[in-house]
């Protein structure tokens, strides 16, 4: 359209959509944006992270934290990657009402980690959750069908939020590549966590809150999700996830429940947050499960971007500001 790119928030977009708005975005604000390819997926799709950044160091000369947010790691939660485009939009396109918390972090953005799932879901399999990798061997050890094995087809993808190199395939995955949580054949064996990893890795130090956004069930999760001990800083963890719940919930009232995934959910090892914070050393590394409770699950209607997006800026920019902007 006359604006250059079709992003509405109105409906569900597909990548290359996605795509053509980060691209109008670098192009329209080149002070504030800039475009980084940080990898490819297993089907050759570009993995691209916005960084949002006034210069890196404060006016006192220090170098600034940074913030982290990445979303659509798994195909079928739709509401994800539209969440943390809004996120982007607001922090970029409404920059004099967000000042403080663009200015006081770099925020490294990545709206869609898993692109092929994610495809895959819009035009073959609305359920699909892992990446399109193939693993698999030509054997019948695995749970597929005989159909499926006669016609030497394989099961493909890879839970990538089983598929982080801590505490790996411990519990709440399988090494069954039929199934929906197969951790892979080894941590990081899928190009897009090995990608991310690199790039978090490279970044660690100046790193101070890494989210990941997720669907549905409208939670804060805090690590960690391998184990039912409490993290070390648990009550910090708490207290700076409760700001972000109590800043979502005045926006239009809905409510998250906030703590680690083993008593809310249920244990999972593998998972990112718990790498963000164990192996990366972000201390503030949070799983947030985006609308609904249930109602519609991941056929949230379109309609709730908008909302979905707006309580969740808030709750950023209250975490954001809190960790960041001391
Ligand atoms: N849920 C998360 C999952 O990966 C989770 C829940 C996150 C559990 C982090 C433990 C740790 O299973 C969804 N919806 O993906
Ligand atoms: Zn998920």
């Amino acid at each position: 359209n006359s604006k250059g790119h079709e992003m509405t928030f109105k409906r569900y977009h597909r990548y290359s959509d996605m795509l053509r708005y980060l691209d109008y975005l670098s192009l329209k604000y080149p002070e504030l944006v800039e475009m980084l390819t940080i990898g490819k997926s297993s089907l050759g799709q570009p993995l691209k992270v916005i960084k949002i950044s006034t210069g890196q160091l404060t006016k006192n000369g220090e170098v600034k934290p940074a913030v982290w947010i990445d979303g659509g790691m798994h195909a079928r939660e739709w509401i994800s990657p539209a969440v943390v485009m809004y996120t982007l939009k607001q922090l970029v396109e409404n920059f004099r009402v967000n000042r403080r918390v663009v200015e006081g972090a770099d925020w490294y953005i990545l709206p869609v980690s898993n692109p092929d799932g994610y495809e895959y879901s819009h035009t073959i399999d609305r359920f699909w959750r892992k990446t399109r990798s193939n693993h698999e061997s030509q054997d019948l050890e695995s749970s597929r069908t005989l159909t499926s094995f006669l016609w030497g087809e394989t099961c493909r993808g890879v839970d990538m939020n089983r598929n982080w190199d801590f505490h790996w395939g411990e519990v709440g995955a399988s090494d069954d590549p039929c199934q929906e949580t197969y951790a892979g054949p080894r941590p990081f064996s899928e190009p897009e966590t090995k990608a991310i990893s690199d790039f978090i890795m490279d970044r660690k130090d100046r790193i101070k809150l890494y989210l990941t956004m997720h669907a549905y069930s409208q939670m804060w999760l805090i690590p960690w999700g391998y184990t039912n001990k409490k993290a070390g800083d648990y009550d910090d963890l708490m207290s700076m996830g409760k700001k972000a719940v109590d800043a979502l919930n005045r926006v239009s009232g809905t409510l998250y429940q906030l703590g680690p995934a083993p008593s809310l959910l249920y244990p999972t090892s593998g998972g990112a947050d718990d790498w963000a914070k164990g192996a990366a050393g972000i201390k503030y590394a949070y799983t947030v499960e985006l609308r609904d409770d249930g109602t519609y699950g991941f056929l949230l209607p379109a309609s709730q971007i908008v909302p979905t997006g707006k309580e969740t800026f808030a709750a950023i920019k209250a975490i954001a500001k809190a960790i960041v902007c001391k």
